[in-house]
């Protein structure tokens, strides 16, 4: 659930970037820094090892606008790819609105993907949600790397739910405002009724 502040009139949402290490989640958020005015966004925390590599998680917030006279930013989070930083991921989708799937469209990070699919799914029941309810939104990411697989095989893999998907070449900014701003959609509707 959203964190609603009635004396502050402030709404807080959550939304998590999720996926295998490597399949774009820092570089989706470092090109919404990038094209985001400075009165919107707050500062990119982004914590990486020397490898580069997210070790606990990157954060951006960014203020959205209003509903109802309340003010509503997005607080946008990345995990920690890696297969052993599990309780940085379970910590990190602690009170998560809304996930975003970023799977890397190469075939030989189909595992890799998948692996992380189902640890999503395992990991959202721990902080009580279930795949089928919270708000989800598929990224398939490196549509122009080599060796990619079809989206309509991706879709048979990735959602069977039918959530919206975007395909993405997030180095370019490619697709990822389109996957954030119908994430954020489908969090404030649900938002909606609940204020
Ligand atoms: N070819 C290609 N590379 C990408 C794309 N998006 C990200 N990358 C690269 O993939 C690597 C891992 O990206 P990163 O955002 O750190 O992955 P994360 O572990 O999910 O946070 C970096 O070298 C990125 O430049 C893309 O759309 N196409
Ligand atoms: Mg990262």
């Amino acid at each position: 659930m959203s964190f609603i502040d009635h004396a502050a009139k402030e709404i807080n949402c959550k939304i998590v970037y999720y996926g295998a290490g490597m399949s774009g989640k820092t570089t989706n958020l470092q090109y919404i820094y990038s094209e985001t005015s400075p009165l919107v966004k707050g500062e990119l925390v982004t914590l990486p090892t020397e490898k580069e590599r997210t070790i606990y998680f990157d954060f951006l917030p960014l203020a959205v606008g209003e509903i109802r006279g309340y003010r509503v930013r997005f607080h946008l989070y990345s995990v920690p790819g890696q297969v052993f930083y599990d309780a940085s991921r379970k910590a990190i989708l602690n009170g998560v609105d809304g996930v975003i799937f970023v799977v890397d469209s190469r075939v030989r990070r189909i595992d890799a993907n998948l692996e992380s699919f189902d640890n999503l799914e395992i990991n959202l029941n721990l902080v009580g949600h279930t795949m089928d309810k919270i708000p989800l939104v598929i990224q398939y990411n490196k549509r122009d790397a080599k060796n990619i697989m079809s989206i309509s095989e991706l879709e048979q893999l990735f959602n069977k739910q039918k959530v919206p998907s975007f395909e993405a070449i997030a180095k370019k900014g490619v697709g990822v405002f389109d996957t954030l701003k119908n994430t954020g959609k489908i969090v404030l509707k649900s938002l909606r009724q609940n204020i």
